[in-house]
């Protein structure tokens, strides 16, 4: 081995990620900032609210990734139902390569059988490999808002699928993930003041509203090529809805599949109730980046439809339902 090239490349790589750094906070130090809600800071950026490595993940997207035709990309807000519906997704696109008896989601967690893009595209060669593992049909997830989307994913006609959530549920899930998240020496976070900043649209890829509108009006747009579905359906029929979500995605169930009960076996498998009892769910953890892992239970909290009672008060439960009538009327 030539140990002078390897060093050289090695410097040449550190100055490259100095110089990222630097170019990293000069960025910061130009956008506007508000309180954080793990981080002490969150950064708006082209309209949407961002910690700093969240904004590396976007423009990392933008900048390589090359979608296709036959690609399909879940985006949803944070705490939409992400990781319910990479395993519908994922069991639904892979029901001839699997058996329901020893299915890899028995042992491996939804977002291991899904990644999200703004993350395994940082490393080129993680992307490049899980490109190849699930060829011809890549399957990825997004938090990444509409307008800042790869060029790309809208122009190869890859399909999006949208899951939106009730807000008051959303606003929850979120407090609740970002306590658990929460690193013991900051300051406690009460839910009054998740509230205020999620009503100013200061959240993770917040604005809220903005996120869900822009994707629900490309849905009307384009329906062919964006879907739009909700927890709260998925929750009420999931048979109806996955039916749907299969066609959509030119993977309808033969007849064949509906005597021997596919679709409820996929269901089934991924159910709150099953995913998370199993162990992986309980114990395992997520290693999104060499910086940021989650325990995989914290994805699995609660998965009902309407908890926002047992933590918001009524008040404060109608004051989100008036800023989601103005700002998504027609939607909900
Ligand atoms: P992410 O955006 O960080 O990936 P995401 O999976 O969207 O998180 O949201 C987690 C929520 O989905 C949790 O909601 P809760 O806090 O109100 O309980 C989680 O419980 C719920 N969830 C996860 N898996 C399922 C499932 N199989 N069925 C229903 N809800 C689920």
């Amino acid at each position: 081995m030539d140990m002078s090239s390897s060093h050289y490349s090695q410097c040449e790589h550190d100055d490259e990620y100095k110089k990222d750094d630097q170019n990293d906070s000069d960025m910061l130090t130009a956008l506007s900032k508000e309180k954080g809600w793990i981080t002490e800071y969150l950064y708006q950026y082209k309209s949407f609210w961002f910690t700093p490595a969240a904004i590396k993940g976007v423009q990392k997207a933008q900048q390589r990734f090359e979608a296709q035709s036959i690609d399909i990309l879940l985006a949803t807000f944070p705490k939409s139902g992400t990781t319910w519906f990479k395993a519908l997704i994922f069991s639904l696109m892979n029901r001839d390569r699997f058996d329901f008896s020893s299915h890899p989601l028995l042992t491996k967690g939804p977002h291991d059988c899904i990644p999200f893009l703004e993350s395994i595209i940082q490393d080129e060669t993680s992307y490049q490999d899980y490109r190849i593992s699930c060829s011809p049909r890549c399957l990825l997830a997004t938090h990444i808002p509409y307008s800042l989307l790869p060029a790309s994913v809208m122009s190869s006609g890859s399909k999006i699928v949208y899951v939106f959530r009730e807000t008051k549920d959303v606003l929850v899930s979120n407090w609740h993930y970002m306590k658990k998240l929460s690193v013991k020496d900051l300051p406690s976070f009460p839910i009054e003041d998740a509230f205020d900043l999620f009503c100013k649209g200061v959240s993770h890829y917040g604005p809220f509203w903005d996120h869900a509108s822009d994707y629900w009006k490309a849905s009307l747009e384009n329906p062919d090529k964006v879907l739009f579905l909700t927890y709260e359906n998925m929750k009420k029929d999931p048979i109806v809805c996955l039916t749907k979500l299969a066609k959509f995605l030119d993977k309808t169930f033969c007849l064949e599949e509906e005597r021997e009960e596919v679709v409820q076996e996929i269901v089934k498998l991924c159910s709150f109730e099953n995913l998370s009892s199993l162990e992986i769910n309980q114990t395992g953890v997520q290693h999104f980046s060499p910086q940021f892992s989650v325990e995989n239970r914290h994805f699995l909290r609660k998965g009902q439809v309407g908890d926002w009672r047992n933590h918001l008060t009524v008040e404060r439960g109608e004051q989100l339902d008036e800023i989601t009538r103005q700002k998504l009327c027609g939607l909900v």
